[in-house]
């Protein structure tokens, strides 16, 4: 095997994100880019010689010609084994898993998410770590110091790898292992969940089912899982097919990008139970017929039903949420007396709770619902979750849902989005929140009491490293909350995230639309951080 030494100079900005560096496909594809990246993974890595490395992507344009690159790469820095999906597919959570199971060094996954796709879309790469879970800042922060002063990567010459064709070639002096994408994962979600009670529901007549894949990477795997194993009629996956450009749509589970499915589920004989997963199949939306079920709130549903599930029969170490999900979940923990952590967006903030054992079930308000059975967050999973309490429950999701609320209040809950606003601009209104937060303590906006006001800073209880400037929090003295951040995961201008919450004890008023009840909460927040004069928009571009 001849290595080629090849010699490179820095691009600025390799910074990853909230969840690896994304980019527009062609800033990747000048030359040199992706290949920095990569060495700059390798050089942070310790002891990888002769072990094995996991690689797929999301399906996406640019999905094979990077991984091809990388099988060059991992062989010539000395990998000894690289497990790759076939077709160069695997989901984010199935990376998760393989890295786990076949205890790997780590994994590269090719994915920007839900971002737009294609020849004019976003790419992105992540590093996860031998746990399963996404790198930690710490090793961020490495990658991103090599990527400054990088000036050589290792290659090797070299024909393409075959990924059609499952099984070994070898590349060099590296094993390249061809696998199925969806065996392990499927595996791993039978043993968890109650499988047999699932199949029961799906056969009931008139029980239907819907799960719209987004022509992003989880219709193989909701065709394996939900129609093969489970028996779901066969016209129950929608978009199942994997397309480069996802369709040209967005895979993003939400109702704005969902919008089909949420029409389906609006329909009076629409079916009893939808679903749909995002570009790489880490986040999950989850519906009833004519309900939608926020993600919050699915978190603290979970938590509260675990122990009708298998895997989590015997009740739960802890739970988990990131700062701007709602407190839902908390008063499940509290009832439940198990600690609960509120820590900043991002699942790499999960890893060391969940491998500390101090936490089972984590959660975020953007669509991210997890366990301890992996280390990312896992749509599908979650699906099986809420099929899984169907069955025990013999109830139907409005049921469950309007019954969670009885018995803990609703926390109305929503979440407002500027997407591609000036960065300038929004950085200066997030400056102007910090100046004027602190000034804000037991002053009174509409009928709501400051409570408190801060710029959210988290120290990890395990390993103690401290996060700074994760949000602008301003807390009311009923509970209510005002959120506001800058998004880590765009990849033009900047995204002034909003989020807001109110909480309900009284049963007669649960009831009301969300938008109708966060009324004067979503007002205040326009006026305190001053979003029109600052974005020079009227309203936000996403609502969830
Ligand atoms: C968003 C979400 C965050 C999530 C991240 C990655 O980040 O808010 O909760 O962990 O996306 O999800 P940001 O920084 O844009 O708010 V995914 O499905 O894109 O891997
Ligand atoms: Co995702």
């Amino acid at each position: 095997m001849k290595i080629q030494d090849v010699s490179t100079t820095p691009y600025a900005g390799q910074q990853p994100g909230t969840s690896g560096l994304r980019k527009k496909v062609s800033v990747f594809q000048q030359a040199g880019y992706l290949e920095n990246f990569v060495q700059a993974i390798f050089d942070s890595l310790d002891d990888f010689q002769g072990k094995l490395l996991v690689v797929g992507g999301d399906g996406r344009y640019y999905n094979t010609t990077a991984i091809q690159t990388i099988l060059r790469m991992a062989a010539a820095n000395g990998f000894g084994k690289v497990l790759v999906g076939q077709d160069g597919l695997l989901s984010t959570p199935a990376m998760s898993c393989l890295i786990r199971k076949y205890a790997a060094h780590g994994g590269i996954i090719l994915s920007a998410s839900h971002n737009p796709a294609g020849v004019d879309g976003d790419f992105g790469i992540k590093y996860n770590i031998a746990n399963g879970g996404p790198a930690p800042e710490t090793v961020t922060n490495r990658i991103h110091e090599h990527t400054r002063d990088i000036t050589r990567y290792l290659t090797v010459e070299a024909s393409d790898i075959d990924l059609s064709r499952r099984g070994s070639q070898s590349l060099g002096n590296m094993q390249v292992e061809v696998i199925d994408p969806v065996a392990d994962y499927a595996e791993l979600m039978e043993q968890l969940f109650d499988f047999e009670r699932i199949r029961a529901l799906l056969k009931k007549p008139g029980f239907a089912l819907r799960f719209d894949a987004m022509h992003a990477i989880t219709g193989p795997y909701a065709s394996d899982i939900l129609i093969t194993r489970l028996g779901a009629a066969s016209g129950s996956v929608l978009n199942a097919l994997p397309l480069e450009d996802f369709g040209g749509g967005h895979p993003d589970p939400n109702l704005t990008y969902a919008h089909e499915l949420v029409a389906m589920m609006n329909d009076a004989d629409g079916p009893d139970f939808g679903a749909a997963s995002d570009g790489d199949g880490d986040r999950n939306m989850i519906l009833g017929s004519r309900i939608f079920v926020t993600p919050s709130d699915s978190l603290a549903i979970l938590a509260a039903n675990a122990r009708l599930v298998p895997g989590y029969r015997d009740g739960l170490a802890g739970v988990a949420r990131s700062m701007p999900t709602s407190q839902a979940v908390d008063r499940v923990a509290g009832k439940l007396g198990i600690p609960v952590y509120e820590t900043p967006t991002g699942w790499k903030f999960f890893g060391n709770l969940l491998d500390a054992g101090k936490v089972t079930l984590c959660g975020e308000e953007s669509f991210g619902t997890g366990s301890d059975h992996v280390r990312e967050k896992d749509g599908l999973w979650a699906v099986l979750f809420w099929l899984n309490l169907l069955a025990a429950r013999q109830e139907t999701v409005e049921e469950i849902v309007h019954g969670h609320w009885r018995e803990y209040g609703r926390n109305y809950y929503s979440r407002h989005d500027y997407e591609g606003v000036d960065a300038t601009a929004a950085n200066q209104l997030m400056d102007g929140l910090r100046e004027t937060g602190g000034e804000l303590q037991g002053k009174t906006l509409g009928s709501y009491r400051v409570d408190y006001s801060d710029d959210f800073s988290y120290t990890d209880p395990v390993d103690h490293s401290v996060s700074r400037n994760q949000g602008i929090r301003i807390g009311f003295s009923d509970g209510s909350r005002i959120v506001y951040r800058l998004s880590g995961t765009g990849t033009e201008g900047a995204t002034l995230r909003v989020y807001i919450e109110r909480y309900e004890p009284d049963p007669g008023k649960q009831h009301l639309d969300a938008q109708e009840a966060l009324h004067d909460l979503i007002r205040i927040a326009g006026e305190v951080a001053r979003i029109r004069e600052f974005t020079g928009r009227e309203s936000p571009t996403v609502i969830t």
